[in-house]
């Protein structure tokens, strides 16, 4: 059956709702954030953190750690979980993004073909060159606080969200 385009979060069957687990990281050291320019791939030329997709057979972390290492040759002494981002987009594409915060990485973060890494104060990060969803929920990963979205985008312009704080990341389930 031909169904009509969500426009609101509401016209999405969100228990039936499924989609390929994804990851980023936000580095938060000496009151900077690491960031990436990201050069292809889904958001090319839009500022955020490192990440990607999920391959068969690792768990969120280990795609985690992975895409940080293939996209700025660095790797986290430790990653800490945060929130979770449920992204649907008009034409049906979907991603659950799981996001890590770390404190210290070993490597020197280099630019590869993927990204250029960029440090940010952390009064100023580049919101307008984000996916328009950043703002809401990025301060709370420097917060360290815990958070769960759900956002419907067409192409890139968020059309609708909801966004809940959650007490600690345990009610996040990763796959
Ligand atoms: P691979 O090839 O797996 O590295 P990539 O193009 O990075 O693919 P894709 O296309 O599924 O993966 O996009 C997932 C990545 O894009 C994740 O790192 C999260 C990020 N992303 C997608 N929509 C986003 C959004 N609205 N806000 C945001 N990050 C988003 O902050």
């Amino acid at each position: 059956m031909e169904s009509r385009p969500p426009q609101q979060l509401s016209d999405i069957d969100w228990d039936n709702w499924q989609a390929r687990a994804a990851s980023l990281v936000f580095v938060v050291r000496d009151d900077q954030v690491l960031l990436i320019r990201k050069k292809r791939g889904l958001g090319a030329g839009k500022i955020n953190g490192p990440g990607g997709r999920i391959e068969p057979g690792e768990s969120v972390e280990q795609c985690a750690m992975r895409e940080i290492q293939e996209e700025l040759h660095i790797t986290p002494t430790s990653i800490e979980l945060l929130g979770e981002n449920r992204f649907h987009f008009v034409d049906g594409y979907t991603t659950h993004v799981f996001v890590y915060r770390a404190e210290d990485f070993r490597g020197e973060p280099t630019e590869t073909e993927e990204a250029a890494p960029l440090w940010f104060p952390l009064d100023q990060i580049p919101y307008a060159e984000m996916w328009e969803d950043d703002y809401l929920w990025v301060p709370l990963v420097i917060q360290r606080r815990c958070f769960s979205g759900r956002f419907l985008f067409d192409v890139d312009k968020m059309i609708d969200y909801d966004l809940a704080h959650l007490p600690t990341a345990h009610s996040i389930a990763k796959p």
